[in-house]
């Protein structure tokens, strides 16, 4: 059941780096729209002014020596914002709101990648976001050395881009973890085949969704 006064549906992408979730934002969209729905596209961290300045100090405050505790505390600071600004006026007005990363990434990165007792981070995220979860969850999956590869080809690597390999390992075993605890709203797509085989998968898992809502 859906919080109050919530009309519209929150879906999240998620996925390690490279993994190619923002190059499926527009086909989720799309199918989206082609339904009959109004979407509204954001990201995390941001998604606010305030947001995206704390996505500054997160992603790229490398010579900040950010205490593992700080950085999970600035992340649910720009969640609260994004929440209270954008996500829940989005979905009272009963747009589908698409978020490039949302909870599920804190249980990952922070959880396991920097070890962070997921119990304190249930307690936060049950204290930001009360009764609002994710509807539907698209997690695309690849290996560690397809995700680098393909984030390598960019310039300018985050704080998390430029983590081992063994931190990148943990973020994907805590994402693949929690798609088997909740295999009904996490949806995980094998997302190493060719872009065209990821696209339909992507299409399919919308369309049921959005069929079994009628
Ligand atoms: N973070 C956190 O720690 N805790 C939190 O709670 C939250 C976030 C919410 C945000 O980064 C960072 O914040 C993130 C975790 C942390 N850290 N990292 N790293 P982001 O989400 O904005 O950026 P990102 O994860 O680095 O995104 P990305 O590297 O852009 O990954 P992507 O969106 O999954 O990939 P992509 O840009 O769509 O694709 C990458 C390349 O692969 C691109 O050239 C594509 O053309 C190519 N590609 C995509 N799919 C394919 C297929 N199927 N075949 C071949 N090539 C492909």
């Amino acid at each position: 059941m859906s919080p109050s006064g919530v009309r519209g549906k929150f879906i999240t992408v998620e996925g390690q780096d490279g993994a190619g979730k923002t190059t499926n934002l527009g086909q989720i969209e799309r199918v989206i729209r082609a339904s009959g729905y109004e979407v509204l596209r954001t990201r995390e961290p941001g998604g606010t002014p305030l947001g995206d300045t704390i996505r500054g100090l997160v992603l790229h405050g490398g010579n900040l020596d950010i205490d593992p505790m700080a950085e999970l505390l600035l992340i649910f600071a720009a969640r609260a914002q994004h929440l209270n600004a954008v996500i829940r006026p989005a979905l009272t007005a009963g747009m589908w709101v698409v978020c490039d990363r949302f909870t599920d990434a804190t249980y990952a990165y922070q959880g396991g990648g920097r070890g962070m007792d997921v119990g304190v981070i249930g307690e936060i995220e049950q204290s930001v976001q009360q009764d609002l979860r994710p509807n539907l969850t698209l997690l695309f999956d690849v290996d560690i050395a397809t995700g680098a590869e393909r984030a390598g080809e960019r310039s300018g690597h985050d704080r998390f881009e430029s983590e081992e390999a063994a931190f990148k390992g943990r973020v994907r075993d805590a994402y693949l973890a929690r798609a088997r605890a909740e295999p009904d709203r996490i949806r995980v797509i094998d997302a190493v085949g060719s872009l065209d085989r990821v696209q339909g998968a992507v299409e399919s898992i919308m369309r049921e969704y959005i069929d079994s809502l009628r």
